[in-house]
């Protein structure tokens, strides 16, 4: 076979322990075939985490997000450089919830990371939720699964911490950074997103602008005002110049702190399972959505609903009939 007709076939295959083989052995066609099926809601995602799942659980997980154009991208670039620099393999995902259907393709000018695209030891790829049942909550995971499986030893996920998914997305991960830029009103808008409370580490970029130190205070005085007990982790604030990759070694010090401090307070389990949590929980909630507006169609919800409106049935008794049947379907 030639490598071409082997790519091709690659990126419509739906043989899923050839796919895995491949993810495993490093094909990065192989891996963006099994996002894209994870991606489209496909019926072979099933399928796909099960033949997963025991090779998961290795990387390390990293959540980045912060405003738009606040200077992720370029951070995330210049992190992938440092672990390529310290020899490990690197995944990154920029999810992006508000634009439509990317094709998985890299997204150009919002993904700087152009240094890295043909570093056999770094997989770049873009994502969106295009109608995933349970949403980005459910999809990055099983995205970080893939890379987690293809043997990343960390994964970076870039999200743009503008409303309540990107800040759950995000919160998934091992260690979170939240990135704030200077004169950006960011560090209001980072309590109004709940953005603080998810922040194991906050990156004060730009550092370079005037306004970076004003903002280094705020949030450093936000911080001292949480309440906080003995052996709780503090967030650290870090300056970086991403664009110059200056402090971006600081960026990495704080980053491998709090990887200890999880190791050392038995954090990253909990986290993990946190996550492993909100993950099953999607995928329900997703289902049962399905479900309930399969139901909408049959006769079950119109028969009950027509006994509730006549008062021969109230709808708390009708709401319980109705996942009773949902649970025999
Ligand atoms: N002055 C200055 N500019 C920077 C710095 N870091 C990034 N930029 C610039 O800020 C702009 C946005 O950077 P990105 O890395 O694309 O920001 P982003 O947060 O990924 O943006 P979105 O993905 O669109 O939300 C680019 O023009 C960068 O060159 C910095 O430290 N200082
Ligand atoms: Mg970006």
């Amino acid at each position: 076979m030639t490598s071409t007709s082997n790519a091709v076939s690659l990126r419509r295959s739906r043989d899923i322990p050839a796919l895995v083989d491949g993810a495993r052995a490093g094909d990065p066609r192989a891996v963006a075939r099994l996002i894209s099926l994870i991606e489209n809601a496909d019926t072979a995602i099933r399928e796909v985490a099960e033949a997963l799942a025991p090779h998961t659980g290795k990387a390390q997980v990293l959540g980045l997000t912060g405003s738009p154009g606040v200077g992720k991208s370029t951070t995330t670039n210049e992190l992938v450089r440092a672990f390529r620099a310290a020899g490990k393999r690197v995944g990154v995902l920029a999810v992006d919830p508000s634009s439509p259907f990317t094709g998985g393709a890299i997204l150009g000018d919002r993904v700087r990371m152009q240094d890295h695209a043909t570093d056999p030891g770094v997989y770049i790829r873009s994502m969106s939720s295009r109608g995933h049942l349970g949403g980005l909550a459910s999809a990055t995971p099983q995205a970080v699964r893939v890379l987690d499986g293809a043997g990343c030893d960390v994964i970076l996920v870039e999200t743009v911490g503008v409303g309540q998914a990107e800040v759950e997305v995000a919160s998934l991960a091992d260690t979170v950074l939240v990135l704030l830029a200077p004169g950006m009103g960011d560090a209001i808008q980072a309590v109004k997103a709940g953005i603080l409370e998810i922040a194991d580490v906050f990156v004060v970029n730009k550092a370079d602008r005037d306004g970076a130190d004003a903002t280094y205070s705020d949030i450093q005085g936000m911080i001292a005002l949480g309440e906080r007990g003995p052996g709780e982790w503090r967030p650290q604030v870090v300056r970086s110049v991403a664009a110059r990759g200056e402090g971006i070694d600081d960026v990495v010090a704080a980053v491998d702190k709090h990887a200890s401090w999880l190791a050392e307070h038995d954090q990253l389990r909990v986290r993990r399972e946190g996550r492993a949590a909100a993950e099953v929980e999607a995928i329900a909630l997703g289902t049962l959505r399905d479900r309930i507006g399969s139901l909408r169609d049959g006769e079950a919800l119109p028969a009950l609903a027509a006994r509730v409106a006549a008062g021969d049935l109230d709808p708390y008794s009708a709401a319980d009939e109705l996942l009773t049947g949902l649970s025999r379907q």
